[in-house]
């Protein structure tokens, strides 16, 4: 075998097996040294003739992670998956798949052409390709449906998500289950199949998919399952497509051979590049540029929240999820009750919809205790302040913090927008000091914006970063300035998609527009289930002249439409319905208020709409690029995914603005600067990169940087 190949297979004996253990680490992917690695070895226990048996097993705590999802649209050097899996599957001796820990994609379906299947009670797997835009293209979607049903299999794979051992044992995807030594038990189960005349193989199992032919339930069932939890999405139908395959064919390899071609097809579609990117983003994002791997983390075994609201249930919800105990603080009783109230419902309702069992209820419940008390944060080693936004309450705290707390414990606050060197200040400890911007309800959302104050410490940030991991939220890191990074992006989104509204669009065209781009929810649908009321309150407590953008919300405030909440906004909705019908009596104001603006309504197609509101988004994030905030694009794409309900298969704005080519972007934009020059300047950054026919990617260093970051007390908000 060359050295270049990436990975390797280990072969060893014990009596008369076998063992084949990939090694590639840490997940132990199907990279080309493990391709040649298995070809070569299944042949060779094949050649030995004191060998009855071969156990295939992983290094490490993973079996296989699936194929190398780097060599996606490189060439792949060595012999190609199929090949390897042709030798397994049609081994003279018998093949025992071990499971000693994840078994995902080409993982699982690697062990599918194995005899028989053995797992810990710790493996895990799972068919998670279409998370990457693809299908299971080993086979998978052929062999999962002969050995669980097609209509169990393809609830697997439209989900991605893996299934524990246990569950795997009861639907059929494995045999066993060792509860000692994985290795001593898979030798000894495969000793009982050695003097066997035949063994089983999957693709001989047709029973499932017999039962199956002319039950269009079936599919239909996936169809509706695909068009709700994906939409949008190209791999779903795909993987449906070879399902009905499977069913339909009785050939077992004319099936592979359409499940090839429809795989292929997923390969070259742009959604599949742009959501690998957010796979690899992902574990970019969770990288701080500037602070070394080895940084050592403050241990934390207990942690603290301050706010027993949504927020801080949610967030407590977090730790707890994460096996860390943890104290809600409130300093008024009633509202301590009812917080704590809140979190147990919460998580009756899994137990309820099956998400939990009533033991991990338990089991998370008595890891939240409630307190009334600083005294009793003494011991903590982290407390996320999660209170109202409100800087001088945040300082109050954060002094009363400071002093209960043990002198190395770090101090996070909650914030979406509050400047956090402010509230470091005002404590002993500031490289202690951090922001965490969870998003709303904090115990369901993904993202976490972990923000960098001017003092917070390699080892402060390194650790939150660390949290983020174990909570298994999409964490990214933003520099102390104004929004951050989401908001300051959907800034110029909203103010795009208003000043639309004045020149003529109605909401529910802008929504609509926007929802077929794949934006998970339009900017007024949005609007009205946060409340028109709440920038409208703020702005008459404060005084405050209401701008141009907010106009028609404040209209429409002043005629007690506050949105969702009083059933009645940008769009009327009917008792007890969430479902926004168009409100036609709304439009008298929109047109008095844009006459009032001396702007003239017009036609407005749907490609200015996304183009004005998408664009507007890159710009900024161009910005925010350029002054450090994000260490790089993939970081604001990650955001935006996990955060705005922006479509994962478009790989985030960056990435889409990427793909459209930054000159076109420019181009666009230079042609809307017509209706607002200042609006549409494009950032330095991307008419450099532009000029330069590159693309966005890691930020500019300190000195390449044309503008200095400082935290303007700049008003960042949408409504
Ligand atoms: C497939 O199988 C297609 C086939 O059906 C058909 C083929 C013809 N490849 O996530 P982590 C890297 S598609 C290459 O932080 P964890 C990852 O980037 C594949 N690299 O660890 C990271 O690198 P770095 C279907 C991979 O413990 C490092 O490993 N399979 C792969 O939190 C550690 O990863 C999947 O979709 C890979 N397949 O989670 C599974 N996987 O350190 C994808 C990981 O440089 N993988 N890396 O940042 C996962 O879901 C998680 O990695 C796993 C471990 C659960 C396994």
């Amino acid at each position: 075998m060359t050295n270049e190949l990436k990975g390797k297979v280990n072969y060893t004996t014990k009596g008369n097996i076998a063992i084949l253990e990939v090694d590639n680490p840490p997940v132990n992917p199907l990279s080309s040294g493990v391709r040649a690695g298995l070809t070569e070895y299944i042949s060779k226990a094949n050649e030995d003739d004191s060998i009855e048996g071969i156990i295939l097993t992983g290094a490490g705590r993973s079996f296989i992670a699936g194929a190398d999802i780097s060599e996606f649209g490189q060439k792949p050097d060595g012999p190609d998956l199929h090949t390897a899996l042709r030798e397994i599957e049609f081994s003279k001796k018998p093949v025992l798949a071990a499971i000693n820990g994840t078994a995902l994609g080409g993982g699982l379906e690697t062990a599918l052409v194995c005899n028989y299947r053995m797992g810990t009670n710790k493996a895990i797997v799972g068919l998670p390709e279409v998370n990457l835009g693809l299908l299971p293209g080993a086979g998978g979607t052929q062999r999962l449906p002969r050995l669980i049903g097609p209509s169990q299999a393809l609830k697997m794979m439209l989900s991605g998500t893996p299934i524990s051992a246990k569950k795997a044992l009861q639907q059929g995807v494995i045999d066993a289950i060792s509860e000692n030594s994985l290795i001593d038990d898979a030798i000894m189960f495969l000793q009982e199949k050695i003097g066997q005349s035949e063994h089983p193989k999957v693709r001989d199992k047709n029973e499932k998919l017999i039962e199956a032919r002319g039950a269009d339930n079936v599919l239909a069932e996936a169809r509706a399952l695909a068009s709700k939890t994906r939409r949008g999405q190209f791999a779903p139908g795909q993987i449906i497509a070879c399902v009905e395959a499977a069913i339909n064919e009785d050939d077992f390899d004319v099936g592979m051979k359409k499940e090839s071609e429809y795989f292929l097809e997923c390969l070259i579609n742009p959604q599949r590049e742009a959501m690998i990117h957010i796979f690899f983003g992902e574990r970019a994002a969770s990288k701080i540029s500037d602070i070394p791997k080895e940084t050592p983390l403050h241990p934390i075994q207990k942690a603290g929240v301050v706010g027993s609201g949504t927020m801080g249930g949610g967030i407590a919800m977090n730790f707890a999820n994460s096996g860390i105990p943890v104290l809600v603080l409130d300093q008024d009783e009633k509202n301590l009750e009812r917080g704590m109230g809140v979190i147990d419902k919460n998580y009756q309702m899994m137990v309820e919809r099956g998400r939990m069992t009533q033991e991990q209820k338990d089991i998370v419940m008595g890891l939240i205790s409630p307190t009334l008390s600083y005294e009793d944060l003494a011991d903590v080693d982290i407390v996320v302040e999660a209170v109202y936004e409100n800087l001088e309450l945040k300082q109050e705290i954060f002094r009363s913090l400071d002093e209960a707390t043990n002198e190395n414990a770090i101090l996070a606050s909650n914030t979406s927008g509050l400047d956090i060197d402010a509230i470091a200040s005002v404590t002993n400890r500031p490289e202690k000091v951090v922001g965490t911007h969870f998003f709303s309800p904090a115990n369901i959302m993904r993202l976490l914006e972990v923000v960098r104050g001017q003092d917070s410490s390699d080892e402060t940030m390194a650790t939150v970063m660390s949290i983020g991991k174990r909570m298994k939220k999409a964490s990214v890191v933003s520099l102390n300035a104004p929004g951050f990074i989401g908001n300051r992006m959907l800034y110029g989104y909203t103010y795009q998609a208003n000043m639309l509204l004045l020149e003529g669009a109605l909401p529910n065209q802008i929504d609509n527009a926007l929802e077929s781009f794949g934006m998970s929810m339009g900017p007024f649908r949005m609007m009205d289930l946060v409340g028109l009321d709440l920038g409208w309150r703020a702005r008459k407590l404060g005084n405050i002249e209401t701008p141009l953008t907010n106009k028609i919300a404040d209209a429409l405030c002043e005629q007690d439409r506050f949105g969702q909440k009083n059933s009645k906004g940008f769009y009327n909705y009917s008792e007890g319905s969430r479902a926004p019908n168009p409100a036609p009596e709304n439009e008298d104001i929109y047109k008095e208020i844009s006459d009032n603006n001396n702007i003239a309504r017009r036609e407005i197609s749907d490609q200015e709409i996304i183009d004005r509101c998408i664009l507007a988004l890159v710009n900024e994030g161009a910005q925010i690029l350029e002054e450090g905030v994000a260490q790089r694009s993939g970081d604001m794409d990650i955001v935006y995914i996990n955060g705005y309900g922006f479509p994962i298969w478009r790989g985030g704005p960056m990435f889409y603005a990427n793909q459209q080519g930054l000159d076109k972007v420019i181009e666009k934009m230079n042609n809307f600067s017509k209706l607002d020059e200042e609006f549409w300047k494009p950032a330095p950054l991307l008419q450099k990169l532009a000029d330069e026919s590159s693309v966005f990617g890691e930020a500019p260093t300190q000195n390449e940087r044309a503008t200095k970051l400082s935290f303007k007390k700049t008003n960042i908000g949408g409504v």
